[in-house]
């Protein structure tokens, strides 16, 4: 078959990769792909996708009725998925390959907002697996008390010329005011595109986002529509646990938008424009006020480096990261000890996830990452506890010198 996206420069590196991939044993990580398909953006920037509209994100901490709260969490969920799954294909041409975290690696960042009616929404990502890689992250909103948590890894396969990729992990939405917790399951997803040098995601079956308040969201996804014909197409319901009766039904294209339907009238209540409302950027400190260990510090000579389409720079950049965190694993392995995690910690039972995740299908899959990740608040005010010190020891010098 034709690669008619793959540039004429890497006409002859396509057909072996593909070849490698046919053969290749799960781990996306491990698969080297040609130049003109990796990004310079590494995966753990990818848990941002979740709050791209802070607005959004906090709506349902401001709603009283828990039907519509469940309701707006459902929404919020829904202007998510343009961003996770057709934002890179949109602005780069083509799905493609993200740079591999390194354990401990960190994605930190925030939703700054003028208004002052959101409220600074702030996000913590950290890779804290390398092998498998699993990404957590948290994000908060303390002025409406809106908290996301979750983490994610992938158990990937080839046939048939596509990847199907399904996602290892969850996410809570937690509202302080209502001590209301929402699980959400994602979605699996194949890629598409890929013998025609293209790859673009397509998302397969279903998630759910079940509510400790007893609602119950299904959403389905069918890849090329086929009954619309129409690409990222989706079906929504919203049910109260327990009952057929759907309470609001919501359609459309999650890369273009949607309706959404009082269930009983079918009675239009809303649409959404999700190519015309706009997101907020991510706000990221400069690179020389970063950690050491964060993303865009650790990876810079390597993005600069893929960015210019300078080869041999991105393999020494790179094989530099992995040698040092070869070095850093031999170490803790001769010390026995693991790597600390800055931001989560790893359980073997988390009450809220095990009270929602009763349905059938989600608590065995689970199982299977050893453990599950949640953001651990202690280490979270003690890093936030030694930011304040350092800050104030460095203003404390700096008054010292000038006096
Ligand atoms: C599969 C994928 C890496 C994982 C990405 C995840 C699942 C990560 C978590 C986000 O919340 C959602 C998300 C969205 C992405 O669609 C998904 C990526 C799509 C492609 C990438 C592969 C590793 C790329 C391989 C491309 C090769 C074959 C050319």
């Amino acid at each position: 078959e034709e690669a008619g996206a793959v540039p004429a420069a890497a006409k002859s590196s396509w057909g072996p990769f593909l070849k490698s991939i046919a053969s290749f044993n799960g781990d996306l990580a491990s698969l080297t792909a040609p130049p003109f398909i990796l990004s310079s953006t590494s995966l753990t920037e990818y848990s941002g996708y979740w709050a791209e509209h802070p607005e959004i994100f906090v709506a349902p901490a401001q709603e009283n009725d828990p039907q519509k709260r469940a309701l707006l969490v459902l929404k919020w969920f829904l202007t998510t998925l343009k961003q996770q799954y057709s934002s890179r294909s949109e602005k780069l041409g083509s799905e493609k390959k993200p740079l591999n975290p390194f354990l401990g690696e960190l994605f930190l960042g925030k939703w700054k907002d003028p208004t002052g009616e959101i409220g600074e929404t702030q996000l913590i990502s950290e890779q804290v697996s390398h092998h498998p890689p699993v990404t957590a992250y948290a994000i908060l909103n303390e002025k409406h008390g809106v908290k996301l948590e979750g983490y994610n890894g992938q158990k990937a396969s080839f046939s048939g010329g596509t990847i199907s990729v399904k996602q290892v992990g969850h996410a809570k939405y937690h509202l302080r005011e209502f001590d209301e917790d929402y699980l959400i399951t994602l979605p699996s997803l194949h890629i598409e595109g890929i013998v025609y040098g293209s790859p673009y995601v397509e998302l397969n079956r279903g998630s759910t986002i079940h509510s400790s308040t007893g609602y119950i969201a299904q959403i389905d996804y069918s890849g090329k529509g086929w009954i619309t014909g129409k690409k990222n197409t989706f079906s929504a319901t919203l049910k109260k646990e327990g009952s057929k009766d759907i309470l609001y039904a919501i359609n459309g294209q999650w890369s273009d938008g949607f309706t959404i339907k009082e269930g009983k009238s079918k009675k239009e209540l809303e649409t959404y424009n999700a190519k015309t409302t706009e997101i907020t950027p991510l706000y990221v400190a400069p690179i020389e006020e970063q950690d050491p260990l964060e993303s865009r510090r650790a990876w810079a000579k390597v993005q600069e480096s893929i960015t210019t389409g300078d080869l041999e720079t991105t393999g020494t950049e790179k094989s530099k990261i992995e040698n040092e965190q070869r070095e850093l694993r031999k170490k803790e392995r001769e010390e026995g000890r693991e790597w600390e995690r800055r931001y989560f910690t790893r359980v073997m039972d988390d009450p809220v996830f095990t009270r929602l995740a009763e349905s059938p299908g989600i608590a065995a899959e689970e199982g299977k990452t050893d453990g599950i990740w949640v953001f651990d608040e202690k280490k979270f005010s003690q890093v936030a506890e030694k930011a304040r010190a350092g800050g104030e020891a460095r203003a404390e010098e700096a008054a010292n010198t000038v006096a």
